[in-house]
């Protein structure tokens, strides 16, 4: 399909710094309707940012500094973006309406002008006490404004700053409200890692999509599009750093590219390809969500996996290529992505309409002449985590949460955690039952909804372990407020749901820990997801483990999945963190 918009002909932006220690670590932060050029051949877009920019200022912190922001609300309504479900999925000619521009038959949203601008700020990947979180429902109005204390007590890391609000995240960092956030240390800095620019670059990578007028020209206009069919918007134009599919000119270097899935829903599968064959060799991954691995990795054979909210850390050397030499960054995940695996040799093929993936392009990197300049940086990276501990593991305390899409007629699907409570009692209905190796345990669903009880009140210091199940067929990023976890293991399940039983809450379905003979998933952790992260991706036909132990902050926090369209419907809970001593005063 032919691109709507000329690809690589804008330059790469790079987002404003504000660097905290040149404001004594006192920052202030406006949210503001702004106009934006997505792409040269576009109209001004109304967009919502942080300072008015898509994306925002990225912030730069150091560890053990403390930086406090004003975040001040002075949003104009309405919303800057067009909301639609289409009638149908595809279009007469059979391609998918999420794949093209404009609104597709599809009525704009009449409930959406109304939103005026509340926002609310979450730091993801922060270690930040729970009255800076950004609790969905603690808004800011148009005209408030709050400061947040970030204490940056945290190693360094690429994080971000989005927006929170309960029911509509998705609409407002659609519309622009995110921006990244580094925490950068010493013991980082002993590596002599590239630091700000020209070599080191963040990579904020969106998908978006745009309204067209009468002639079917592009518009400018934000669109947020879905079908009946597919419930999250997955749009066709890839924006990094806020242009469609820009370009970067580099010199032979090694350059330290800081990349981020910052979309609603579509995940990533990277892939640099040069002269039609994909260099994943010249890649080194060196961190993940907070921060350094233990030791750098080299790419999975079939690219770099980022499902929403994830962030990799990359060396790419350019250092022996010719003036000239150009280098695509390919996407071949299909969506919605269901963990299914696709040939890094393939990647300029990777078009797939129905897989919701027109334009499989990302970005394009340019070699400009410049002195070569090879470095060697070493391959250990960080000492300052290891695996938890099999004693700790064993001893923690469990959860495990099952993750259920509830079809509803009329309405879009609703997903929900249900967090689950081991019973004793054996009657068939209302019980999810988990066979691993012989051994059944009982569970009835004692929370589905975001205002359900709270169940989740873990220790501070103490290990736990939580068992996300997934019982859909999509993969979920999910994502847990406040400290880092590990994940432990990543199994194959097989289950059987009975007729009729997900409701509301309850949930009566059999899983057992094997292998469904139709799952051609290889259900392994990645090299580069073995380190500290804070969203991890649960596929189809599996149960992912995690070890978590939460630290210095007690309170209400908020974990979910990060595919922002469940998120907002209902994919997300509460949980407290309790210091253990008050523990003997809960009623
Ligand atoms: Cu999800």
């Amino acid at each position: 399909m032919a691109p709507p918009l000329t690809p690589f002909v804008d330059a790469l932006p790079l987002p404003q710094r504000l660097i905290a220690g040149q404001h004594h670590g006192s920052l202030v932060v406006r949210m503001r309707m702004g106009e934006h050029c997505f792409h040269r051949d576009l109209p001004l877009s109304k967009i919502w940012g942080y300072e008015g920019m898509v994306p925002g200022p990225t912030i730069e912190a150091e560890r053990g500094h403390p930086v406090t922001v004003e975040w001040q609300n002075e949003l104009e309504g309405p919303l800057p973006v067009v909301v639609t479900k289409a009638p149908t999925h595809a279009d007469a000619r059979g391609v998918p309406v999420q794949c093209v521009p404009g609104l597709s038959g599809g009525t704009a949203d009449r409930n959406t002008p109304a939103l005026t601008g509340h926002a609310v700020v979450h730091l993801h990947g922060g270690l930040t006490p729970a009255v800076y979180d950004g609790w969905a429902e603690n808004l800011l109005a148009p005209g408030q404004a709050a400061v947040f204390h970030y204490p940056m007590d945290q190693r360094a890391a690429l994080l971000w700053y989005h927006d929170h609000v309960m029911g509509i995240t998705r609409f407002d960092v659609y519309a622009g409200l995110a921006g990244l956030w580094i925490v950068r240390d010493q013991a980082e800095r002993e590596l002599g890692l590239p630091e700000g620019p020209p070599f080191e670059v963040p990579l904020l990578i969106q998908d978006r999509n745009f309204d067209i007028d009468e002639r079917g020209r592009l518009t400018g206009l934000l669109v947020h599009k879905t079908d009946p069919d597919v419930m999250e918007a997955f749009a066709p134009f890839t924006v990094v750093n806020g242009k469609v599919w820009p370009e970067l000119e580099v010199q032979p270097a090694i350059y330290r590219l800081r990349v981020i899935n910052a979309s609603n829903a579509r995940t990533y599968r990277l892939v640099l390809v040069r002269n039609g064959s994909p260099e994943l060799e010249r890649i080194t991954q060196i961190g993940t969500d907070h921060g350094l691995l233990r030791t750098a990795t080299r790419m999975p054979s079939d690219g770099l996996v980022l499902a929403s909210a994830e962030r990799a850390d990359l060396l790419v050397d350019f250092s022996e290529l010719a003036p000239g030499s150009v280098l695509t960054l390919f996407n071949t995940a299909k969506a919605p992505f269901d963990g299914a695996s696709f040939p890094a040799t393939q990647a300029e093929a990777a078009a797939d309409l129905a897989g919701l993936l027109p334009h499989p392009e990302a970005m394009r990197f340019r070699v400009v002449p410049g002195s070569a300049q090879r470095r060697v940086f070493p391959a250990a990276l960080a000492t300052d985590f290891g695996a938890p501990l099999p004693d700790e593991v064993a001893s923690a305390k469990r959860r495990a949460i099952a993750l259920v899409e509830l079809e509803l007629e009329g309405e879009p699907n609703m997903l929900t955690m249900r967090e689950l409570a081991p019973v004793e009692e054996s009657d068939a209905t209302g019980l999810l039952t988990v066979t691993d190796d012989g051994m059944t345990t009982r569970y009835r669903a004692v929370a589905a909804h975001f205002e359900d009880v709270t169940t989740f009140f873990p220790m501070l210091g103490e290990y736990e372990v939580w068992q996300l199940i997934n019982l859909t067929g999509d993969t979920h990023p999910i994502h847990v407020h406040l400290d880092p976890f590990q994940i432990l293991s990543r199994r194959p399940i097989r289950y059987e749901i009975a007729r009729g039983g997900i409701e509301d809450l309850l949930i009566t379905a059999a899983v057992t820990l094997e292998r469904d003979p139709a799952d051609q998933l290889d259900h392994r952790i990645d090299d580069n997801e073995r380190g500290l992260k804070d969203t991890v991706r649960v596929n189809p036909n599996e149960v992912v483990e995690i070890a978590l132990r939460f630290t210095n902050y007690s309170g209400r926090y908020m974990y979910h999945c990060h595919i922002l369209e469940h998120e907002d419907r209902d994919m997300m809970r509460p949980f407290v963190t309790m210091p253990t001593e008050l523990m003997a005063f809960m009623a």
